[in-house]
């Protein structure tokens, strides 16, 4: 049986990013419902951060998506957040909301728009220059709606020049990860659809470049822990995008939709070593929070992952071994099913206990008076929001 004193050793540990987006206002394509006390400025998405931290303590970094969080004096941002106890993490491009973009960006065939979209890119690496951020996280929207509309060929050999533009400027100790997703906003073909396409980038870039699993961009049935198992075998596993899924990308919380499938993701990561700080595997969330509270959401979200791993770190893992070995396919799956249904909140409200944290984190953020406190104070300016 797994020794509960390195389950809970493992537990402290473990580190999860919250996105900036999730603080701010969120919709879906038919409507954005605003909510009371979302902040105005990126300074105060992390002073919502700080609070999910102060209540989880393991949630110490915040993702940036810039133009949304961009601001003057970057160093300046990073001082508040430490000043918080935070840091920032991963910066995000955004070449999707520009009129310019219609038809794609890196992979756009107007070399001037390929231009544009490439200086914002190495503008996020100058920013994480000023930041600290070690990650430049790249999602594309590019693609086609319509058979025959652009070359996929000639896409891609956009893509990978464009890609290798900005490689070129990472820093030693900085890293590119190329995120992936099977359609959306493009109907007929994504220039990056899917983990085998990411992969091939990234392999083709060199040891800085790794994939994003976000958990929500794959078609139904896919087998998520199976691409989890197979990058982290190939060190190609960069990040995890969290969240949850009953459709499409639908960004909620994560594990509301499928704790199972959540917790078969982590499994893999526990059986293949990318728990441990060198893997360097960023366990980040990327949810919208559109018509609940946003904090205690995150909060939740960020609940969920370490229940999820509790679960995963559980597995006897020599019963398993035994039993692949003897080709008892039975008790192989039991030493999954078992660990899978313990209820492991006893232990880790003990596990708050011990580190000085109250053992439920959402109702201690209902009692601790920070959402009257922002909902009072918070009023003028414009919201921050997904596009704001
Ligand atoms: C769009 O699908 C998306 O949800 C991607 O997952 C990115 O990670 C995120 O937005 C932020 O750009
Ligand atoms: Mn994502
Ligand atoms: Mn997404």
């Amino acid at each position: 049986m797994p020794d509960i004193a390195a389950v809970k050793a493992a537990l402290a540990d473990q580190r999860i990013e919250t996105p900036s987006w999730g603080y701010g206002n969120s919709g879906t394509r038919f409507k954005v419902f605003a909510q009371e006390g979302v902040p105005r400025t990126p300074r105060e998405k992390l002073d919502d951060a700080a609070k999910v931290h102060e209540f989880t303590g393991i949630a110490p970094t915040v993702s940036l998506h810039i133009p949304w969080d961009k601001v003057e004096d970057y160093a300046a941002l990073g001082a508040h957040a430490k000043a918080l106890g935070l840091e920032l993490g991963a910066i995000n491009s955004n070449t999707f909301q520009d009129d310019d973009y219609k038809l794609g960006s890196v992979c756009h065939p107007d070399p001037k728009v390929r231009r544009k979209a490439v200086e914002h890119l190495l503008e996020c690496v100058d920013i994480m220059d000023a930041t600290g951020s070690k990650s430049l996280k790249l999602w594309f929207a590019d693609g086609t709606n319509y058979p025959g509309q652009d070359d996929i060929v000639g896409r891609q050999d956009r893509l990978a020049e464009s890609l290798a533009a900005v490689y070129e400027r990472l820093g030693d100790d900085q890293r590119l990860l190329l995120e992936y997703k099977f359609f959306e906003p493009a109907f007929y073909t994504t220039d990056v659809p899917d983990w085998g396409t990411s992969y091939a980038h990234c392999l083709k870039l060199g040891d800085k470049a790794q994939v994003v699993v976000d958990t929500g961009h794959h078609a139904p049935g896919t087998n998520i822990e199976f691409i989890v198992a197979f990058l982290l075998r190939e060190k190609k596993l960069g990040a995890f995008d969290f969240n949850s899924r009953f459709y499409a990308d639908d960004d909620l919380m994560v594990g509301s939709a499928d704790p199972f499938q959540l917790f078969r993701i982590l499994h893999e990561v526990a059986q293949n070593g990318g728990f441990e700080r060198e893997t360097n595997v960023a366990f980040m969330l990327d949810q919208c929070h559109n018509i609940e509270a946003k904090i205690p959401a995150i909060i939740r979200s960020v609940m969920n992952v370490q229940e999820a791993t509790a679960k995963a770190l559980l597995v006897d893992r020599e019963a398993l071994a035994a039993a692949q070995r003897a080709g008892d396919v039975l008790s192989a799956n039991a030493a999954l099913m078992d660990a899978y249904n313990t209820d492991v909140r006893p232990l880790l409200a003990e596990w708050r206990e011990e580190r000085g944290l109250h053992p439920d984190p959402v109702a201690a953020y209902r009692a601790c008076g920070w959402q009257e406190r922002i909902v009072a104070e918070r009023v003028g300016g414009e919201q921050a929001g997904w596009g704001a």
